[in-house]
């Protein structure tokens, strides 16, 4: 991290013919988006130029929507990241994949190991590079563990760097918004300041003062959980409203409501939620997250995200039974929250904030900390908890698996029927018949089906499903109930809970229930 903090620190000394690149996929392209809107955001206070640019797989859409597909594509990540780089001669390239997977990483990293005379690349990841995913990707000849190991040898010469704490296995088994996104937060926001304290103001780049904003990450952390009956609470409130049928919104200020935003809009592929479940919305929309493609609003509802539209299109409905979740910081104007806070409280009395103020926080100021940072970093854990406790609360988890995934990529493809193998103790010939009927909505899959490469399943275009209806639950009482696709379906459309579902297959059928040992299934990406 010293290392890589003295690169940024380089940059920032010459920025005509630098830029510093965060990328990734998923909440890691949220975070790299989130991150480099607050560094632009700092160095733009004394007038410096900003060189800190993202790239997020599936373009900006991305930061709002589910595009899991991109991920699986290297040669679109190596494309991307050559056009955002068009004539600078030094380049760090920070490519975030969590599970040191996702091959649009893989891709860019390649690339840079191509062209090390201009690119200092950097893999950002919480697996040992030996775990890293070995399995074949799209119309390439390397998989991503041979880049992470041709990246360890550069290292050796500091020409490249691989940042890979282990955490463990991903919260609640895959979801890279949550542990995994937090971390790569704590880690490269270290870097990027402890390079700008370097830069601007005469401080030199050790390993102390990258290991103090560790310590402030721990306190946030402390202090944010010192909350729990709080945040218990409201994730009892949120749970009450998602089995009700209704909403929770978001209404952020400046980077807390991207926070809400990213948050609301990972629910989709990891619960199976309806984008309007739990919404974000932010302070003068686009304007405010300053994104590169600029206002989306007319891509659709899922874009429609100020809190003007929240006014026009929202309010004018909202019932009791919705929860209302406002994030702000002393620092935002403060009027503006009253006055909408005073808009909303006509029509419910359901209505809670998370609002940062100096004074509770008990942390020592510690010189390159600022108090944004560690207010972002409290809210991620108060959403990801109360947007997750919300759908367990609903039974989208069964025994801690977030069954009903999306299965939009490789990954996600490998993942589901990894899930199946655990909980029905079939083989993975078996559970994969059983994940393709239920994508292709067929009982007698064709051999153009069983012989189609991974990337046509997940494609969402050549399957009938389109990923809408329980695929994997649809998968999982086939195989337990030994069932036809219609008999599944009739199944789960008796048990609108999901959990209630599966657990009653489970105990209806004869097959006694049990889930694999860990180890004898394959390691999740
Ligand atoms: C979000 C979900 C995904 C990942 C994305 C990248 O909850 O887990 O969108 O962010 O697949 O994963 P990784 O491991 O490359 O950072």
């Amino acid at each position: 991290m010293v290392d890589v903090a003295k690169r940024v620190e380089m940059m920032l000394r010459d920025p005509e013919e630098s830029l510093i690149v965060l990328s990734g996929c998923g909440t890691s392209g949220r975070i790299a988006f989130l991150l480099v809107t607050s560094f632009n955001e700092m160095v733009k206070a004394p007038k410096q130029k900003q060189i800190c640019s993202y790239i997020i797989a599936g373009g900006d859409r991305a930061m709002l929507t589910s595009q899991e597909a991109p991920e699986d594509d290297p040669a679109l990540g190596a494309r991307m990241l050559d056009k955002i780089c068009a004539g600078k001669k030094h380049v760090l390239f920070v490519g975030i994949s969590c599970g040191m997977s996702a091959p649009f990483v893989a891709g860019q990293l390649d690339f840079c190991l191509k062209h090390l005379d201009v690119f200092t690349p950097v893999l950002l990841g919480f697996n040992p590079v030996h775990m890293a995913r070995s399995e074949p990707m799209q119309d390439c000849s390397f998989h991503f563990k041979d880049v992470a190991e041709r990246m360890i040898a550069e290292q050796r010469h500091k020409k490249a760097f691989v940042l890979n704490p282990v955490l463990g296995a991903e919260a609640i088994s895959g979801s890279s918004r949550m542990k995994g996104g937090s971390a790569t937060k704590i880690i490269l926001e270290s870097i990027l300041l402890a390079g700008h304290e370097a830069a601007f103001r005469g401080k030199r780049v050790t390993p102390e003062c990258i290991s103090a904003w560790i310590t402030a990450s721990e306190m946030v952390y402390e202090t944010t959980y010192s909350h729990s009956d709080e945040l218990a609470a409201l994730i009892h409130q949120a749970g009450e409203s998602l089995q009700m049928k209704a909403h929770v919104y978001y209404i952020g200020w400046q980077t807390l409501g991207i926070i809400g935003l990213t948050d609301a809009s990972e629910c989709v592929p990891t619960f199976g939620a309806d984008f309007d479940d739990i919404r974000g919305f932010i302070n003068n929309g686009f304007r405010e997250m300053k994104n590169k493609e600029g206002d989306l609003s007319f891509l659709g509802p899922e874009f429609v995200i100020g809190h003007k539209d929240f006014v026009d299109t929202i309010l004018p409905s909202l019932s009791q039974n919705d929860v209302m979740l406002f994030l702000f910081t002393v620092n935002d104007d403060l009027h503006e929250v009253t006055a909408l806070a005073d808009q909303v409280r006509r029509r419910t009395s359901n209505l809670h904030a998370i609002a940062h103020d100096l004074e509770k926080f008990t942390i020592p100021v510690i010189v390159m900390v600022s108090h944004l940072q560690r207010w972002e970093l409290s809210t991620k854990w108060c959403l990801n908890a109360i947007s997750t406790g919300a759908h367990v609360l609903k039974g989208k988890v069964y025994m801690n698996y977030m069954i009903d995934l999306r299965v939009t990529n490789s990954k996600l493809y490998r993942r589901a029927i990894n899930i199946l193998q655990r909980f029905t103790g079939c083989s993975k010939g078996e559970c994969e018949r059983a994940l393709l009927r239920a994508i292709y909505s067929t009982d007698d899959l064709s051999e153009d089906m069983t012989s189609a490469d991974v990337w046509k399943h997940t494609d969402g275009e050549s399957t009938v499903n389109k990923f809408k209806f329980l695929v994997v639950p649809t998968a999982l009482v086939m195989i337990q109930c030994g069932c036809t696709l219609a008999e599944a379906r009739h199944h789960l459309d008796c048990h609108p809970v999901i959990r209630d579902a599966v657990s009653a297959c489970f105990s209806s059928s004869k097959t006694k229930n049990f889930i694999k040992p860990l180890d004898s299934v394959e390691a999740e990406p």
